[in-house]
């Protein structure tokens, strides 16, 4: 089945105002690749001069609370964000739930808080490098997949991303055949529970992504895009790897 790829940039707790010019090429780079999706997440308080800026961008947030409002202080809900401009949000991304300790059941509430309110979820999941280095990765993304899919989770709004832990913003990248062993474990564990959906759900890479990598990590089997850290606070980095994903 083809799936058409997203290439995803997750800015972290990066980023100003003055930072929103890099956008304006990005937006380009967009509209040039027809056949490629392409998305930036931005920290809360860009999504709306982000989404003004450029408009015809996908602009994100890169977490949300699973509650619609309430008091939860500090947090965002998939209402507001959308309010904002945002038209998706990562959720689950390991350093939230290494940091603020989210479990699967939060990440799961979260993305279908999102779904709830119309906007698209990537949900992250990925193995730590002593979960790998004991023989648990797949063990341990699978059980992720399993207590993080949303409910309903269709290829319409949800898309997983496959983040080994160790691989962030760290420089190391896995083998193009463990990445493919991995895509494949998770694609089969979507077959057994979302049935036939699971071929049209798309399943990025992230970890490291590079223009230097970009070409092979994005086109090992069953790689539908990626989620870019690092290289994608700047249009010089970020847009080879949208013409990577061709
Ligand atoms: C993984 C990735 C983006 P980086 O967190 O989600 O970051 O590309 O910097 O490793």
């Amino acid at each position: 089945m083809t799936r058409r790829k997203l290439v995803a940039g997750n800015w972290k707790m990066n980023g100003s105002h003055a930072a929103l010019s890099e956008l304006d090429a990005i937006a380009e780079a967009a509209a040039a690749h027809t056949s490629i999706d392409v998305a930036v997440a931005v920290p809360a308080t860009l999504i709306a001069p982000a989404a003004t800026r450029v408009p015809a961008l996908s602009i994100g947030a890169e977490d949300v609370h699973a509650a619609d409002h309430g008091a939860h202080t500090g947090c965002v809900s998939a209402a507001m964000v959308k309010e904002a401009g945002a038209r998706f949000s990562i959720v689950g991304h390991s350093e939230r739930r290494a940091d603020q300790g989210e479990r699967d059941a939060d990440v799961k509430a979260k993305a279908e808080a999102l779904h709830r309110h119309g906007l698209n979820a990537i949900v992250c999941v990925g193995e730590t490098l002593d979960e790998r280095e004991a023989g648990r990765a797949e063990a341990v993304v699978t059980a992720q997949i399993a207590g993080s899919l949303p409910d309903g989770a269709a290829a319409e709004w949800c898309a997983i991303a496959y983040e080994p832990v160790w691989a962030i913003g760290t420089g190391r990248t896995p083998t193009a055949a463990d990445v493919a062993a991995m895509q494949g474990a998770i694609r089969a564990k979507l077959r057994a529970m979302i049935g036939e959906e699971a071929d049209r759900l798309r399943i990025l890479y992230g970890g490291s992504v590079t223009p230097d990598n970009a070409r092979e990590l994005l086109h090992v089997a069953d790689v539908d895009g990626a989620l870019v850290g690092g290289a994608s606070l700047t249009a010089a980095k970020f847009v080879p790897i949208i013409a990577a994903a061709n």
